[in-house]
C-alpha cells in the first residue's frame, strides 16, 4: 500500500500533541536507518518546534556517519516507561526507522511496553514483511529506503527539506541502493535524489565518507575475504571469516558491510554467500544479482529473511574449514578413483 495524504496527517496529529518524540532505529544501525531517523528528527524540530526531540539507538553509530548533522546526539536506549524521574512520559511518542520487526530494535524485551499498545509509537519502514506493530505505520515496501519513506512524508505535509535534512536523507538513499546501483533503484529513486540535491544536500560528503573511505584494518579484512572466495558446484561463490581474521587485522564487525558486492561479482554464478564468525553465532549474507533465483526463500530455511536479492541469517555455533581435494590425471582416458 503506497503511503498516502491520510498517514501522513495522523503521524502528524499524533507528534503535535507529544511532549518528547524518541526517534528509534534498528540494531547494528547502517546508512539507512541514521539518516532516516537523523532526517526526520530534525524536520521535526523544524516544524514542531515546542517538542523535544531525542535519538536513540542500542549500538553506537558507525564513524563514518559522524558527518551526518546531529549524529553525535545518538544515545543508546530510552528509558523505560513507567514511574521515576528520567521515566519516558505517558504522553512520549516513539517512532521506529527501517526496523522490519520490533526484535530488531533490541527493545522487544526491555521496553515491552513499546509494542503492545500502552506507548504511542509510529513505524517508519520499508520492509516487505514488516508486520505493522506501530499505532500508525509509514511503511512502504514498493520505496528503496526509509529515507524515501521519509521524503514522501514531507512531500504530503508540504514540509521544505532543509541542506542538512537533505544530506541525512541521501545517505539512506545511497547506501540502501549501493549508490544507486542495486535493482531497487527505480525512476522515482532518481527523482528523490534530484529534489534532495535540489534541497542541497551535501552528495560529496556522503560519497566520500561511504563510498570512498575505508580502515586499513577494512583493506585487509577485506583481502582475506577475497582470498577466500570459492565456487561450488550449485553455482554459489562463497567465502568466510572467522574471529581469528578479525582479530588479526583488526577490524569490526560492521567492516564486512559491502564486502558480498564483490564476491557477488564472479561471473555466472546463482549466488553469493559470505559467512562471518560473531560472538557465537555464525551470520550468513547472501546475494544474487539473478531474477530467477530468491536468496530470503534461502536464508528462510536458516531461520533467516530479508529481500529477494539480499537476505541473510544467524545461526549458533562457529565455522570449520573443510578441505577438498581431487586427482586426475590429465593423460588417463577417465579419472582417478576420487579422494577427499
Ligand atoms: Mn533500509
Amino acid at each position: 500500500m503506497p503511503i498516502v495524504h491520510a498517514d501522513a496527517a495522523a503521524a502528524l496529529d499524533l507528534l503535535s500533541h507529544a511532549r518528547t518524540v524518541r526517534c528509534v532505529c534498528h540494531r547494528n544501525p547502517d546508512g539507512d536507518a541514521i539518516g532516516a531517523m537523523l532526517g526526520c528528527g530534525l524536520l521535526l524540530e523544524t516544524y514542531l518546534p515546542s517538542v523535544k526531540v531525542t535519538f536513540h539507538c542500542v549500538d553506537a553509530i558507525p564513524d563514518q556517519f559522524h558527518f551526518l548533522p546531529a549524529a553525535l546526539r545518538v544515545t543508546k536506549v530510552p528509558p523505560p516507561p513507567g514511574a521515576g524521574n528520567n521515566a519516558m512520559e505517558k504522553d512520549d511518542i516513539i517512532i521506529f526507522f527501517d526496523s522490519g520487526e520490533p526484535k530488531l530494535t533490541e527493545l522487544d524485551r526491555s521496553h515491552p511496553q513499546l509494542f503492545d499498545g500502552s506507548v504511542r509509537t509510529i513505524n517508519i519502514d520499508h520492509h516487505p514483511g514488516n508486520p505493522h506493530y506501530g499505532t500508525i505505520n509509514l511503511v512502504a515496501p514498493d520505496l528503496c529506503s526509509s529515507c524515501e519513506v521519509v521524503v514522501r512524508m514531507a512531500e504530503l505535509l508540504q514540509w521544505t527539506i532543509s541542506a542538512d535534512v537533505a544530506t541525512c536523507l541521501l545517505t539512506g538513499v545511497y547506501t540502501d541502493t549501493g549508490g544507486l546501483l542495486h535493482s531497487n533503484t527505480t525512476a522515482r529513486v532518481y527523482r528523490t535524489v534530484a529534489e534532495l540535491l535540489r534541497a542541497g544536500a551535501r552528495r560529496q560528503s556522503i560519497v566520500t565518507a561511504i563510498f570512498r573511505t575505508a580502515e586499513l584494518s577494512t583493506l585487509r579484512l577485506w583481502g582475506r575475504v577475497m582470498e577466500k572466495v570459492t565456487v561450488t558446484e550449485e553455482g554459489g561463490a562463497i567465502s568466510a571469516v572467522t574471529e581469528g581474521d578479525f582479530r588479526a587485522t583488526g577490524a569490526e564487525y560492521s567492516a564486512l558491510t559491502g564486502a558480498i558486492d564483490y564476491v557477488n561479482a564472479v561471473p555466472g554464478m546463482r549466488f553469493s554467500l559470505i559467512l562471518s564468525e560473531r560472538e557465537g553465532k555464525v551470520k550468513g549474507s547472501l546475494r544474487t544479482l539473478r531474477d530467477d533465483v530468491d536468496v530470503s526463500a534461502m536464508a528462510g530455511k536458516f531461520s533467516g529473511g530479508g529481500h529477494r536479492k539480499a537476505a541473510g541469517f544467524a545461526l549458533p555455533g562457529k565455522l570449520k574449514p573443510e578441505m577438498r581435494w581431487k586427482v586426475v590425471d590429465d593423460d588417463a582416458p577417465s579419472q582417478l578413483p576420487t579422494s577427499h
